[in-house]
């Protein structure tokens, strides 16, 4: 049993204040979960347990990156350059570069490459305070890839002090032996990918990449409808470049989330609003690839959809690793506020998991996986980015202090 004293806590209990805020607070771990949170005055005591000093530091939920494709190999920097002599994304990717170009290296890389360069990426998420990360496929589109993916992804989860929920996401593009063809490899993915890899507990849940380049509502459906009769949730890339009616799409089938979202409309807000699905924002994609359409922040406030934010990290869209910095860019370019931007990056974030009340919030029950900040105003955290204020974090009731700390 660990007693966790002298710290300002935020619990993000709507309740309490507007983050929840405690500000003498004591937290008690047993083993891997939280036993219980409050004010001091309040605590019962813990004659046996193990006293931590908080140092008067700031203690939120361990953060949850929600929406990341961690697992690639290759890089597009040679596009990035091209985009900057004018190209386009659409462009490159109608020239066979984009995720075709990702999908060849993922492809030709062992699984121990795609492992260490996975494990990579995770730290320095880790490094800043992320305690549950989802990683998707969609960079393999044939069932051995796509299986080998979701398997560095499994190991990422038992090699690192962080907790991996896997998305199958084969319908992210067409590879080229469905070339014109994208009906057939609906019918590989529906027939052969999905049920394998389902079968194999790969998968906690299903997403495809509905859009004007990718997958028409109908193809889509038939995804979702495979998931569904597995009993496994769905998510969908939705509404990023052209509205297709995806987050309506996805609310008829309870979708965990639908995500980038830029061009969502009221109708799709108030579809999400009624299934309960989660509408995650993705501003490093939107700063990327220097998107001048923000996505409708303040309709979702008004049907009270929740938001959350995360990195998207993958190598065409969003290269990026870093956490805290889409924090800052969820307030700076979709003007979220600190508070629905850390909400983004915890318990929302946790609801676009499927983990609500498993993590995202310091409640007796939760897992005990918490981040310490050395911080005094939670809006800190999404002020200020390039100086990481964490002290150190705990994972499944276990403390880690991030290595350049040591
Ligand atoms: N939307 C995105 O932003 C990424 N995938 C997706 O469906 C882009 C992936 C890539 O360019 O590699
Ligand atoms: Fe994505």
């Amino acid at each position: 049993m660990q007693r966790i004293e002298n710290i300002q806590l935020v619990t993000l209990d709507a309740e309490l204040s507007d983050y929840g805020l405690i500000e003498d607070a004591i937290v008690i771990v047993n083993g891997t979960h939280i036993e219980w949170a409050g004010p001091a005055f309040d605590a019962p005591s813990t004659p046996t347990a193990e006293v931590l000093d908080g140092q008067g530091g700031l203690m939120t939920p361990g953060l949850v990156d929600c929406h990341t494709h961690l697992v690639w190999a290759g890089s597009r920097a040679n596009e990035f350059a091209q985009r900057l002599h004018g190209a386009t994304y659409a462009e490159i990717a109608q020239a066979g570069g984009g995720i075709a170009a990702t999908v060849r290296a993922t492809r030709e890389a062992s699984y121990e490459e795609l492992l260490q360069l996975a494990l990579k990426r995770a730290k320095a998420l880790i490094a800043q305070g992320v305690t549950t990360l989802e990683i998707k496929s969609g960079y393999g589109l044939d069932l051995e890839t796509e299986r080998k993916q979701l398997q560095v992804a499994r190991a990422v989860g038992e090699q690192l002090p962080v907790r991996v929920k896997t998305t199958l996401l084969a319908a992210h593009a067409i590879p080229p032996e469905f070339k014109n063809n994208a009906d057939g490899y609906i019918d590989e993915i529906v027939e052969r990918i999905l049920p394998t890899l389902a079968g194999e507990g790969l998968v906690d849940a299903v997403d495809a990449f509905c859009e004007s380049i990718g997958f028409s509502p109908a193809q889509t459906q038939r995804v979702f409808e495979a998931a569904q009769s597995l009993g496994l949730p769905v998510k969908l890339h939705a509404e990023q470049i052209t509205n297709q009616q995806g987050a309506q799409l996805a609310a008829q089938f309870k979708a965990l989330s639908a995500d980038h979202l830029e061009q969502l409309d009221e109708e799709g807000v108030k579809a999400m609003a009624a299934s309960g699905t989660v509408a995650v924002l993705l501003p490093g994609a939107f700063y990327f690839l220097r998107d001048d359409q923000v996505p409708p922040v303040e309709l979702l406030r008004k049907h009270q959809v929740p938001m959350a934010v995360a990195t998207d990290a993958n190598p065409g869209s969003s290269p990026i690793h870093n956490l805290q910095l889409m924090l800052q860019m969820a307030a700076t370019f979709f003007k979220l506020t600190p508070e629905e931007c850390l909400r983004g990056v915890t318990v929302n974030a946790a609801k676009a998991l499927g983990m609500h009340g498993q993590v995202g919030e310091i409640k007796a029950g939760m897992k005990a996986d918490l981040a310490l900040w050395d911080i005094q105003d939670a809006a800190e955290l999404t002020y200020q980015f390039g100086v990481n204020p964490l002290i150190k974090r705990w994972y499944d009731g276990v403390v880690h202090v991030p290595a350049y700390r040591q």
